[in-house]
């Protein structure tokens, strides 16, 4: 594999920019992570995605500035392809489990965030304010209630966005469960992909797996304890914190 030059721009507590950086770490592609700062990270984040939205994972490389986890991957594909990480033969079944674990990511975050904000504020103006420079960590302290209030209406934060979240995420969990309990221990083919990665990585903030340096923390757990509660024990959070047992290590967060 040749060294690449590439630069994938987070969040820290980002699950889909865990997705991604699994993949690369899992491709064994050279890259180094500039953790953002929210709210600091929109302008930045506007030019290098030109596509007018703020999200990350972006991953920058020579060639060229992607973001969105399933446009990477797809670029990742393009340009090192074949990945092991998404069979030839089993494309279409992969990128299907992608995709149904992709649409949850914002759920999660709204039922997270609905558990967290509150008692849980100084803890999470610590999280988002953990690589912001002096004057960015100032300025998020300082309006961090405005901020909350935007981010509440963002992400629906009200009593059906959370109750809507709620279902839709138990939806997969059952999916998931009876895909585990057919008898696989992957979630598309018989091997280990792309389709696993998405799933563990979007729940990851629920099951907490040992392996993340936000997720594992007890001040995280504590904080979104009525979020992780809901399926603590469920075999579906089970099986995320054993992939990331054998198949993720030790994660650093540069
Ligand atoms: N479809 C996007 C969703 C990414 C996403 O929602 N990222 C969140 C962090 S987990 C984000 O950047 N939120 C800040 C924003 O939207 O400005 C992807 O797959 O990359």
């Amino acid at each position: 594999m040749p060294e690449a030059d590439y630069t994938l721009y987070t969040f820290a507590m980002s699950h889909y920019s865990e997705k991604i950086r699994w993949s690369l770490d899992h491709l064994t592609l050279p890259y180094r992570e500039v953790c953002m700062t929210p709210l600091f990270h929109i302008v930045p984040a506007l030019k290098m995605g030109g596509r007018k939205q703020t999200t990350v994972p972006i991953l920058v490389t020579p060639e060229a500035s992607i973001q969105d986890s399933a446009r990477i991957l797809g670029w990742l594909e393009e340009h090192h392809g074949p990945l092991d990480l998404i069979p030839p033969d089993i494309h279409d079944e992969v990128q299907a489990v992608e995709a149904r674990f992709n649409k949850i990511g914002r759920d999660v975050a709204r039922f997270l965030y609905a558990a967290g904000f509150g008692e849980g504020d100084d803890y999470i103006i610590k999280l988002w304010t953990d690589h912001a420079s002096k004057a960015q960590a100032f300025v998020i302290r300082h309006t961090y209630p405005a901020i909350k209030w935007s981010f509440k209406r963002q992400l629906k934060i009200n009593e059906a966005g959370i109750a809507r979240a709620r279902k839709r995420i138990g939806d997969e969990i059952t999916w998931l469960e009876q895909r585990l309990d057919e008898g696989h221990a992957f979630l598309a083919g018989d091997r280990f992909t792309v389709a696993d990665i998405t799933a563990a990585s979007l729940l990851a903030p629920l099951a907490c797996p040992d392996e993340h340096p936000v997720y594992r923390e007890p001040q995280y757990k504590s904080t979104m304890g009525d979020a992780i509660e809901a399926w603590r024990d469920s075999t579906a959070l089970q099986w995320v914190r054993d992939l990331y047992k054998q198949h993720r290590g030790e994660i650093k967060i540069q």
